[in-house]
């Protein structure tokens, strides 16, 4: 298989401590992926769904208390408590390693541990890194198929010395002889660990099948991981989308956005424009990695293969393309099956039928059923080439350039439809204030409540937030000013008194990228405020919106007022950084402040 001596004894090391009763190294074919599905089936683990509806697609579906990320169980575990900073969960990495062996310990008694070799980016290309997943569960093995690129050609690019990210995962429920297997095996909260030795460049996770920390190329590495690497080395590792926009004369440019979980990336990433004549591609929906091009600007690669999207509220009104993923090939997990074996959910654009099952496995009836059938995290594992608009680019060696930055989150008020900012450090600036209400993308008890989201990278920095500023501020130096892009803060998600969301999103957002774009070009107008760069009403392409002007004039609006309130919490929201908040932050909060009074 390989001849990779630090994998080959990685592996034994592991085998010795989890004791599988069988290994399996993934080699990534068709065959393999056909029969593990096959077992899974067999197993009752996975539902195939309606071959003539949704050929290729199965649903899972997880445990009531594993749905979606731990961010109270996830650490970041460097030598340095100061390393962690103050925004992670930290434990003296000694101390972890102790609890977690002890309870890797025998853990993969009377189960099969696989060995999964997978590349983050294109497998061979020169931005791309490898990781090596041992787990316990199919599941995964199942997604990380669809969400990287899996199997022997990872390995002969690893070579006898090459390097790798090893990424340790269990479920954490060995069996005894005879002991039955549930459904979807977990571990107790309180044994839950999504640990991240950032020091040795290492992955522990324990406990969880479900998401972001199971499938562990995905946030562990490709984010927490690789931000100290890119730290280190001179790049980026961000929670960002990646798209390519064409003006209807031809010309193209690319956006990443960084925007939380569940806050609209996947949807912009790959929205179709309601403005004739534009078109938007697919690049990325998730993650970015930008690194500078022998021409001085900041080139990106998605490094994943597949999305994992979630499903509520994706229909073939708000997300054609995304509908259109789903349609093949295609691993549903926590959704509503419905009485002829295909998927429902919560937003999906028509009528539940009468009946369903839930996702809990539970009869769900339209006319008494209170709760949701579909988990709100309930989520699409679908191959990123099935995506009818992803741009040939997505796989560019070089990955591709980036015009612009959008940041933003859902803030019910305060923060305006789009916001430009007055110069790299204003937006990072922006970027280190951003907040956002909590979704169901993380498991707690304060969804909805707004907090502040740093460049929506919060859960997933894996290093100090000063020193993340600092990097940010040094990127912003290592080139001319013209070559960087420039950055915007949006907000979809304004509400009105009623609650409402004014703005109506989606494919109308391709007015704002259109507003972005214009500027670049210097072509848009913009009226300078305290916060940045709004546009006037006038500069915005508005045609057949049905939105009032004077709704529009209302989420354009700047209400010193509460910006001087949300300048004194940023303030407070500052202390936390303790010494290493970066003068250039303290400065742009002082001109802000300056300048809301002037
Ligand atoms: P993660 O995969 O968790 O990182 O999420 P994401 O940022 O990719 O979010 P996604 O695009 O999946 O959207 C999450 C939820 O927000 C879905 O229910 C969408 O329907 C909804 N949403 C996305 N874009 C918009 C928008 O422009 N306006 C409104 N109102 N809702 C949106
Ligand atoms: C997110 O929470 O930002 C996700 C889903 O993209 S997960 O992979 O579970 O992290
Ligand atoms: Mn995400």
């Amino acid at each position: 298989m390989t001849d990779n001596k630090k994998l080959i004894s990685w592996v034994n090391e592991i085998q010795e401590l989890c004791q599988p009763d069988n290994i399996h190294w993934c080699d990534g074919s068709d065959l393999e992926y056909n029969s593990m599905i096959t077992a899974a089936v067999e197993k009752g683990i996975a539902i195939p769904l309606n071959p003539e509806k949704r050929p290729g697609c199965y649903l899972f579906r997880s445990h009531p208390s594993d749905v979606a990320r731990v961010e109270k169980r996830t650490f970041i575990s460097s030598k340095n408590k100061s390393d962690a900073g103050p925004t992670n969960n930290w434990i003296d990495p000694t101390e972890l390693k102790k609890t977690m062996s002890t309870l890797y310990s025998g853990c993969m008694h009377g189960r099969t541990m696989y060995v999964i070799p997978f590349s983050m980016g294109p497998v061979g290309s020169p931005l791309s890194k490898i990781g090596v997943e041992i787990t316990d569960s199919p599941y995964v093995v199942i997604n990380m198929r669809i969400m990287t690129r899996i199997g022997t050609k990872v390995l002969d690019v690893l070579g006898s010395e090459g390097e790798f990210v090893p990424c340790l995962h269990s479920v954490g429920y060995p069996l005894s002889p005879g002991q039955f297997d549930p459904e979807w095996p977990c571990a107790p909260m309180e044994q839950k660990y999504i640990s991240h030795f950032t020091d040795e460049r290492l992955i522990w996770s324990y406990g969880s099948g479900y998401g972001g920390n199971a499938l562990l190329g995905k946030k562990c590495f490709a984010l927490r991981i690789a931000s100290v690497q890119a730290r280190d080395e001179g790049w980026m590792a961000e929670h960002m989308l990646i798209l390519k926009i064409t003006s209807p004369e031809g010309v193209s440019k690319y956006i990443t956005g960084a925007f939380p979980s569940a806050c609209g990336k996947t949807n912009l990433a790959m929205l179709v424009p309601t403005i004739p004549g534009w078109k938007v591609e697919t690049v990325g929906d998730d993650i970015a990695w930008m690194r500078f091009g022998k021409d001085g600007r900041l080139y990106a690669i998605n490094p994943e293969a597949g999305f994992f999207g979630v499903a509520p509220g994706t229909s073939y009104q708000s997300n054609p393309n995304a509908m259109a993923c789903v349609e093949k090939n295609t691993i549903f997990t926590n959704v509503a099956l419905t009485d002829d074996d295909d998927v429902w959910w919560e937003g999906i654009g028509y009528e539940a039928p009468d009946h369903l099952i839930d996702w809990k496995g539970n009869d769900w009836y339209k006319a008494t059923s209170t709760e949701p059938a579909a988990h709100p995290n309930s989520r699409f594992t679908t191959p990123a080439s099935q995506c009818p608009v992803i741009s040939p680019d997505w796989i560019a060696e070089d990955g591709v350039p980036i015009s612009a930055i959008l940041i933003g989150g859902r803030r019910p008020s305060t923060i305006p439809l789009v916001n430009e900012s007055f110069s790299w450090n204003h937006g990072v600036f922006l970027g280190s204030i951003m907040g956002s209400e909590i979704t169901a993308a993380t498991i707690s008890d304060q969804i909805g409540k707004v907090r502040r989201d740093p460049f929506a990278m919060l859960p997933f920095m894996g290093y100090h937030i000063g020193d993340y500023f600092s990097h940010w501020l040094d990127i912003g130096k290592k080139t001319s000013v013209d070559k960087l892009p420039r950055i915007y803060n949006v907000n979809w998600f304004r509400k009105n008194p009623e609650g409402k969301f004014i703005w109506p999103g989606y494919g109308e957002n391709s007015r704002i990228l259109k507003w972005v774009f214009e500027r670049i070009d210097g072509k848009a107008e913009a009226i300078k405020t305290p916060i940045g760069n709004l546009p006037t009403v006038d500069s915005l392409d508005l045609g057949g919106l049905n939105v009032s002007k004077s709704e529009i004039a209302d989420i354009l609006s700047v209400d010193k007022d509460k910006w001087i309130k949300e300048a004194e919490d940023i303030g407070n929201y500052y202390q936390i950084f303790e010494d290493k908040l970066p003068i250039e932050l303290a400065n742009e909060l002082d001109s802000l402040k300056k300048r809301l009074v002037e």
